[in-house]
C-alpha cells in the first residue's frame, strides 16, 4: 500500500535532482587541492581571468588582498571562495562579468531571487558588523543594445537595519531580492551613493537615480539589465578580515536561473571541467615538452616544464570528479 507515495516521492526527488543537476554550474578553481591562492602587492588592481570558465575572474586584487577558491571552508561540495585582506587598504573580489558589452542574464525587474552563503572567520579584526557583501553588475541598454552606465548594486547588513555584530565560524544564507531588502550605488568610477533603496524601487520603472550632494549617480529601473554578480573583501575595513562564500543563486522571472557553486578541481583535471579523462590527457600530450614561465594550466605541478611528470598526475587520477 505504500508503493505508489513511495514511487511518488521517488519520481519528485528524480526531477528535482536532475533540476537541480542542471541548473548548478560549478565554478572550479585554477589548481588543485588545497586550491587558489592569489595576491598582489601593488595599489594598482590585479585581474586573474578563468580560461576554464568564461567570464569569471579574481579582479580588484591589490595591498596583499587574497582571493582563491579553496578547501579551507568547505560548504557545498569541497571549496568554497575564500577571502583574506589583511589590512584597511587591500583588496580582493571574484566576480563574473559578460565582457562583450551587451550580453545580460535578464531585466532587473525580472529578478526575483538573489541569495548567498557567506562566512566570517571569528579571527576577523574588523568591526564586528562587516560581512561579505553582494553585488550585481547593472547597465543600461542603448539604442543599439550595448551596455552603459554600468555599475553595482550592493547588499550589506548594515544598510537594511541589522545592528550588532554577525555570526562568526558558521555559513550564514541570505536571500536579498525576494525579501526586498536594500541596496546602495556605485557606478564604475562613479563614487559611492550610499543612499539605499529597497531593490524593487531600483525595479520600478520609474527606477532611481541617487544624488549625493552635488553628485549625481546612475538611474536604473525595471529596464536595466543584470550583467554580472561580485563577491569581494574590502577596502576601508579598518583591520583583517578572513571569510569565504559559496552557492551564489540568481533566478529570473524570464526563466533564467543560476546556481554558482565554487568547487576545487581534482587532482589531474587539466582543463578545469571537474572530471579528469583523455581530453585531459590529450591536453597535456600536445604540450609535451613545452616550458612555461608563470601559470600554465597543463603544468600540474607548476616545475615549468610539461614532462611524464604531469602526465603521471593525469593517469593517477584518471576518472576522478563527476
Ligand atoms: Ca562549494
Ligand atoms: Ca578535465
Ligand atoms: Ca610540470
Amino acid at each position: 500500500m505504500f508503493r505508489t507515495p513511495v514511487r511518488i516521492v521517488a519520481l519528485w526527488l528524480a526531477l528535482t535532482l536532475a533540476s537541480h543537476a542542471q541548473t548548478e554550474t560549478r565554478v572550479y578553481s585554477l589548481f588543485a587541492a588545497p586550491g587558489d591562492w592569489f595576491t598582489h602587492s601593488g595599489v594598482n588592481y590585479a585581474f586573474f581571468p578563468f580560461f576554464h570558465q568564461w567570464n569569471w575572474y579574481y579582479g580588484h586584487v591589490q595591498r596583499d588582498g587574497v582571493v582563491g577558491i579553496r578547501t579551507d571552508y568547505t560548504r557545498s561540495g569541497n571549496g568554497s571562495v575564500y577571502f583574506y585582506t589583511p589590512t584597511a587598504l587591500a583588496k580582493s573580489d571574484i566576480e563574473y562579468r559578460f565582457l562583450d558589452g551587451q550580453s545580460y542574464w535578464g531585466r532587473l525587474r525580472n529578478l526575483e531571487w538573489l541569495s548567498y552563503d557567506w562566512y566570517r572567520d571569528s579571527r576577523s579584526t574588523v568591526a564586528g558588523y562587516i560581512h561579505l557583501p553582494l553585488r550585481i553588475y547593472v547597465a543600461n541598454l542603448d539604442s543599439q543594445g550595448r551596455l552603459r552606465d554600468l555599475g553595482y548594486l550592493i547588499y550589506e547588513r548594515s544598510m537594511n537595519g541589522f545592528s550588532g555584530a554577525v555570526p562568526t565560524d558558521t555559513w550564514v544564507t541570505e536571500e536579498v531580492a525576494a525579501s526586498d531588502r536594500r541596496f546602495w550605488q556605485n557606478p564604475i568610477n562613479g563614487g559611492n551613493f550610499f543612499d539605499a533603496q529597497p531593490l524593487s524601487v531600483w525595479q520600478s520603472d520609474a527606477g532611481y537615480q541617487p544624488r549625493e550632494g552635488n553628485r549625481v549617480g546612475v538611474r536604473y529601473s525595471g529596464d536595466s539589465v543584470v550583467c554580472g554578480v561580485s563577491v569581494g573583501a574590502g577596502t576601508g575595513w579598518d583591520g583583517a578580515f578572513i571569510g569565504a562564500v559559496d552557492n551564489i543563486v540568481l533566478r529570473f522571472r524570464n526563466g533564467v536561473q543560476l546556481h554558482f557553486n565554487f568547487e576545487v578541481r581534482p587532482e589531474g583535471d587539466v582543463n578545469g571541467d571537474g572530471i579528469v579523462d583523455d581530453a585531459d590527457l590529450l591536453q597535456i600530450l600536445m604540450a609535451f615538452g613545452a616550458t612555461c614561465s608563470g601559470y600554465c594550466f597543463y603544468d600540474l605541478n607548476r616545475d615549468g616544464v610539461v614532462d611524464d611528470a604531469d602526465l603521471l598526475l593525469v593517469l593517477m587520477n584518471f576518472g576522478a570528479g563527476g
